[in-house]
């Protein structure tokens, strides 16, 4: 496993100076403790970093994603050291280089490939079985959308291809057909033929003849497999053939109905895991309860945008499935308060949506979580998003009885959510990694700095503590301090009283949260650079979103860039006050930077995509529609240069194409 030197771009090949060479070992074991995007960086810096960071240990889950190009083709070339790789290769066509690459792929990677996956592309049947037989230790593969492979419908008819198919993906676990509109019994029959020991199945969101044949007049597959559509029976024979490994499916965005789930759910043998019915209108609440009592088993159940189910759904899923780990109801909105308690006393439940669950205020999570014993809650993840009538009561308790196990907590647009809330999340909370609070409008300075507003009362009693100063609105209060906890005993039901309380005294800053990955401030239209610059200061940071903030300024933007280096998706839409001059003090910090949104930011002109060019090299996304001051002359520039960029939205700039505009 001989490193080529070419490989390691930016190095400047040096070895750490006058300190003793560390043995390999003991490097990679400090690499271990990075994240891999750290760890990338780390390799970079010289050539034993770089060394320990090709350790096997850290191979096992690379993902490479990458157009078809001609640039390509040598990339997949220096990969062939790796020992196990997953690929995404985007674009391909019908065209040689495609052709070239795939063939590439195989030569040079072949057993090596764990994973595959090939969107956007329109690719020929020809080329993917060049390549298909040389992925002899493939567990993934991802067709989704692959439309021009199933279209003639003779994918996969000739015996000899299926043969060195299957001997190649035999051992193959996961198989993504989601969005094929063209897939047949035929197609589908002889692929899975080639597939024996799936362990998921994805059908996401194609045109699965469930009950009736528009062609012929009769139930589907009631005679033969169809060559037009996929068809219920025929679904349901290889979930029995494969029933002893598979345990996901995915039967999002189809138009199944009670019927058919309860055909599937009664497969003799079939053990599902997990199942995924998103966006399934059809289904009611009787579905559900068939469902549960089929498949007790179930771990993660997806049954967001179903529309008809109701509380009765919950109820059920309370009673029937034990050992939920996950569940998403988001969009169901015609649920209520009705069983949450119940499940969220699930005692192995992880990760709860409930966004756009119009009618929830939070009570019944609350007594849920009360009574499943706040030691044992392991809520991870909750999302609550757009539900508006919770309120800081609500998330003051969520936040006490949570404490120990929240992760990710999503509260946008939860328009009665104040600074309350705020001060209790940054209070309780402080192993989060996610934290959304996008138009949450009601969001000040006061609450990210975990302040009480003292506008009105000139002297606080806390005025003696030093702390920093503030200039503009805020005098010197002690935020740094830890956070006081006004209820020291094991976690309660809180009333109106204890918030009222808890009103008047300073909670823990946001700058508590210091595990934070991901922050969503957007259109907390109140926010200013006060708080910004006092609180965003996180090094694991990888996304934030400032979006909409009318009163921030380049201060913010140079201090966000200062503060969190790992950033790799900063969105900054719509906020007037950032200009080419913040770009400037943010652009050198932000080297890791992959997506980039401006659109509306009419003070950013072209001297932002120059620095842009000359710091952010692994630019993906790039948004500076509506930016009026930026040439498409410059933004074909940048695109020439930048050699990841991939996605740019630039309408309506420059007044170039402003003819349709707003
Ligand atoms: C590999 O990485 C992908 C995405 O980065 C993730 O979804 C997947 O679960 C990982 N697989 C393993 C085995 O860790
Ligand atoms: C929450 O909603 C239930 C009815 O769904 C209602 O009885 C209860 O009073 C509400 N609680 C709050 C705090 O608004
Ligand atoms: C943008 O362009 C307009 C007219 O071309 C000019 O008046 C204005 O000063 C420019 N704004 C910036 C921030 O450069
Ligand atoms: C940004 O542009 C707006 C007009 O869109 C202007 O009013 C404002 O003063 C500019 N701000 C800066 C910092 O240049
Ligand atoms: C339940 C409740 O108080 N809802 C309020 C949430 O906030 C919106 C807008 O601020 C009000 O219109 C609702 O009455």
């Amino acid at each position: 496993m001989k490193p080529e030197e070419d490989e390691m771009e930016d190095s400047d090949g040096e070895d750490l100076m006058e300190t003793p060479e560390l043995p390999l070992e003991i490097i990679v074991y400090i690499l271990s403790f990075l994240h891999a995007s750290d760890r990338k960086e780390a390799s970079l810096v010289c050539r034993s970093w770089y060394d320990a960071s090709q350790d096997l240990r850290f191979q096992k889950n690379v993902t490479f994603c990458f157009p078809a190009s001609a640039s390509s083709l040598e990339l997949v070339r220096g990969l062939g050291r790796k020992s196990r790789c997953s690929l995404i290769i985007s674009q391909l066509d019908g065209f040689s280089i495609s052709r070239s690459l795939l063939l590439e792929v195989g030569r040079s990677l072949g057993s090596k490939v764990d994973s595959l996956a090939l969107p956007g592309s329109s690719i020929t049947e020809a080329s993917l079985l060049a390549l298909l037989p040389c992925l002899t230790s493939l567990r993934r593969l991802d067709l989704r959308g692959l439309d021009s492979l199933f279209m003639s419908g003779a994918f996969l008819s000739r015996e000899e291809h299926r043969h060195q198919v299957r001997s190649a993906l035999c051992g193959l676990e996961d198989l993504d057909l989601s969005g094929l509109r063209y897939l047949s019994d035929l197609a589908f029959n002889r692929l899975t033929g080639c597939t024996p020991s799936l362990r998921r199945l994805s059908l996401a969101g194609c045109h699965i003849a469930f009950e009736f044949d528009p062609y012929r007049g009769c139930p589907v597959g009631a005679v033969q497999d169809s060559s037009a559509l996929l068809s219920l029976r025929n679904l349901r024979k290889l979930l029995t053939e494969q029933k002893s490994t598979l345990v996901a499916l995915d039967l999002s965005r189809t138009s199944i109905t009670p019927e058919s789930l309860r055909c599937i759910a009664q497969v003799p043998g079939l053990v599902l895991n997990e199942l995924h019915l998103h966006s399934c209108k059809e289904l009611t609440d009787y579905s559900v309860e068939v469902l549960v009592k089929h498949q007790p088993g179930l771990l993660k159940l997806d049954i967001s945008s179903c529309t008809e189910l109701t509380s009765r759904s919950v109820e059920a899923i309370a009673q029937g499935l034990k050992s939920l780990t996950d569940l998403s109801l988001s969009r169901d909105w015609r649920i209520t308060e009705k069983g949450l308690a119940e499940l969220l006393s699930l005692p192995s439940l992880r990760t709860l949506d409930l966004s756009e669950c119009l009618h929830i205020n939070g009570t019944e999570i609350v007594k849920g979580l009360k009574g499943s014993n706040a030691a044992t809650a392991k809520l991870e993840a909750l999302s609550l998003r757009s539900c508006s009538y919770i309120r800081d009561l609500a998330v003051f308790s969520l936040t006490q009885l949570l404490g120990d196990s929240l992760r990710e907590l999503d509260l946008t647009s939860c328009d009665n959510v104040t600074d309350l809330s705020v001060r209790a999340v940054a209070t309780y909370l402080q192993k989060l990694v996610v934290l959304r609070l996008g138009w949450c409008k009601e969001v000040t300075d006061w609450g990210l700095l975990g302040m009480v507003q003292t506008a009105k009362c000139e002297l606080d009693e806390d005025a003696a503590d030093e702390g920093p100063r503030f200039t503009r609105t805020f005098g010197n209060m002690g935020f740094f301090k830890p956070p006081r906890m006004p209820f020291e005993d094991r976690p309660k039901l809180v009333t109106q009283n204890d918030l009222e309380q808890f009103k008047h005294q300073s909670g823990a800053s946001l700058l508590a949260l210091n595990r934070l990955q991901e922050l969503d401030l957007s259109a907390c239209s109140k926010l200013t650079d006060s708080s910004i610059i006092q609180v965003v200061h996180y090094p694991d940071l990888h996304r934030l979103s400032l979006s909409m903030l009318p009163d921030i300024t380049d201060a913010s933007l140079a201090s966000v860039a200062w503060r969190c280096r790992s950033l790799t998706s900063l969105a900054l839409s719509h906020c007037p006050g950032i200009s080419d001059r913040g770009l400037a003090q943010a652009a050198p910090y932000l080297h890791r930077l992959q997506h980039l949104y401006l659109s509306c930011c009419t003070n950013i002109t072209d001297r932002s995509l120059f620095l842009l060019l000359e710091h952010c090299k692994r630019l993906r996304t790039l948004d500076i529609s509506r930016c009026k001051n930026i040439s498409s002359t410059t933004v074909e520039l940048l695109q020439s240069q930048l050699p990841f960029l991939e996605n740019i939205q630039s309408r309506f700039i420059g007044g170039a194409d402003l003819i349709p505009a707003l």
